[in-house]
């Protein structure tokens, strides 16, 4: 049986043209990391049918582990997201032009999920591999946030199946006349994610790292 590990990227959204995060999936599909096969797999910028999709492709594919990528402009860093939280408040419209706003994901839901991959072990590969890498102690409250969040809701009970997601800062060709915008080669990109899904199949429990963050 082919083991795999799902890799997810969105659509461009938010007037971009590209999206790291599907780039990044793309660059690493086919691609055996541990003893696995990364499939790639891209999701609409869409609340609902993100999510619904993402589901789709756990039930078909059935990997060991499940990591999904979104694109956080700001960020100098690539940050795996330490916990989901049950909320949609959308600052702008999603591509269906949708715009929640403090709405629970799933009603009487849990307030959080905790991602089920070693985060703190995948900072520690990116950077000795020479990528920016950092906890993240928020996937905001966007679209990310919700694939984050339903997909853990999916995989509570399902311990077999580790989960999570990671922020990629924008591509050098999207922060090019947004002055003050930090950026990362696509190059870095994927390989900060190629070692950090090593380090997410060699570490089920996390390493016991600094990683937190002042309020
Ligand atoms: N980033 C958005 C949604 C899609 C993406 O790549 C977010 O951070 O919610």
């Amino acid at each position: 049986m082919t083991r795999r590990i799902l890799l997810t990227g969105f659509d461009a959204f938010g007037g971009e043209v590209i999206n790291p995060s599907w780039l990044v999936a793309q660059a690493l599909h086919g691609e055996v990391i541990g003893d696995a096969t990364v499939v790639a797999q891209r999701l609409p910028c869409v609340f609902g049918q993100a999510s619904s999709e993402l589901q789709a492709a756990v039930a078909a594919q059935r990997p060991l582990l499940v990591l999904a990528l979104g694109q956080a402009a700001g960020r100098a860093e690539l940050t795996p997201e330490r916990v989901a939280i049950n909320v949609d408040d959308a600052r702008i419209a999603d591509n269906a032009g949708a715009q929640p706003l403090d709405c629970a994901i799933v009603a009487r839901g849990p307030a959080a999920y905790f991602s089920t991959l070693p985060v703190k072990a995948m900072v520690a590969a990116m950077r000795q591999a020479g990528v920016p890498a950092a906890v993240s102690q928020t996937a905001g409250t966007f679209v990310c946030n919700h694939v984050f969040y339903g997909l853990m809701h999916m995989l509570r009970r399902r311990r077999t199946v580790r989960g999570g997601f990671m922020h990629l800062p924008l591509l050098p060709e999207q922060a090019a006349g947004k002055p003050g915008q930090p950026s990362l080669p696509l190059a870095q990109q994927v390989a900060g994610v190629r070692v950090a899904l090593a380090a997410a199949c060699a570490h089920r429990i996390d390493l016991h790292l600094g990683g937190g963050a002042l309020g």
